[in-house]
């Protein structure tokens, strides 16, 4: 397993961030075949959605340089392109006061030998700092290992709560422990909390002392 994994900011920059591998619980699927793939949008949502990988890509793209923080200590900023997780509730009918009172359970494709990975993640929060679903980052289509074909992002928690290789993400009122919650002890809200973290694209390591977020550089 590769320790860690070079990337290439589209400004051309190197830098070398910790392997996928080592965090990727029930493994990237040895393949997905994106003809019958789709982002199932289920639970309480008026209409439920099923995107197919083309649909998801003709919706309203955003693209942002965010921090993403792993539990484990570091941070990466990307340019991340994908859709707004408030765009695909509207499309399924859900109003705002009603999602704020709600929880989004994510769903990774998984694999037949260790599973799938799944995470819960209260949907107030998750509107109001503007959580995406991902496909590119810096510009390419995700890698297996980075989430393909796509993956969730509230970039105020720590990405254990952030599911790469969706299959589903179904709207519920239970706020409900996942497998490094449980077997781990990390917390179930997963706010990213003031620390030293190293920042693998800048190459050094800096103490961080507002919670959630990190936006200041
Ligand atoms: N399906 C799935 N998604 C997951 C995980 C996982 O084990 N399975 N691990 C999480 C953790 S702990 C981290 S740090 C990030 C790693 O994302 P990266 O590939 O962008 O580094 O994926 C998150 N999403
Ligand atoms: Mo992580």
């Amino acid at each position: 397993m590769p320790a860690s994994h070079v990337c290439i900011t589209r400004d051309g920059r190197r830098f070398e961030k910790p392997s996928s591998l080592l965090y990727y619980q029930d493994g990237p699927p040895t393949s997905v075949d994106i003809q019958s793939w789709r982002l199932r949008l289920i639970g309480q949502v008026p209409r439920p959605l099923e995107l197919s990988y083309p649909q998801l890509l003709d919706l309203p793209p955003v693209t942002e340089s965010r921090r993403a923080v792993c539990i484990c200590n570091w941070s990466v900023r990307h340019e991340y392109t994908g859709v707004r997780l408030a765009h695909v509730l509207e499309m399924a009918g859900l109003d705002r006061p009603r999602a704020d009172a709600l929880m989004l359970l994510q769903t990774s494709i998984g694999t037949p030998e260790k599973g799938q990975y799944q995470s819960t993640v209260p949907l107030q929060t998750a509107l109001q700092r503007n959580a995406m679903i991902c496909y590119a980052i810096d510009g390419a289509p995700l890698s297996l290992e980075r989430g393909y074909p796509a993956r969730f992002i509230d970039f105020g928690l720590y990405l254990y709560k952030c599911v790469k290789g969706l299959s589903s993400l179904e709207v519920t009122p239970e706020y409900r422990l996942s497998y490094w919650e449980e077997r781990a002890g990390w917390p179930l809200d997963g706010t990213i909390r003031p620390k030293r973290y190293w920042f693998c694209d800048l190459k050094e390591r800096r103490y961080v002392e507002k919670e959630g977020e990190i936006d200041e550089f």
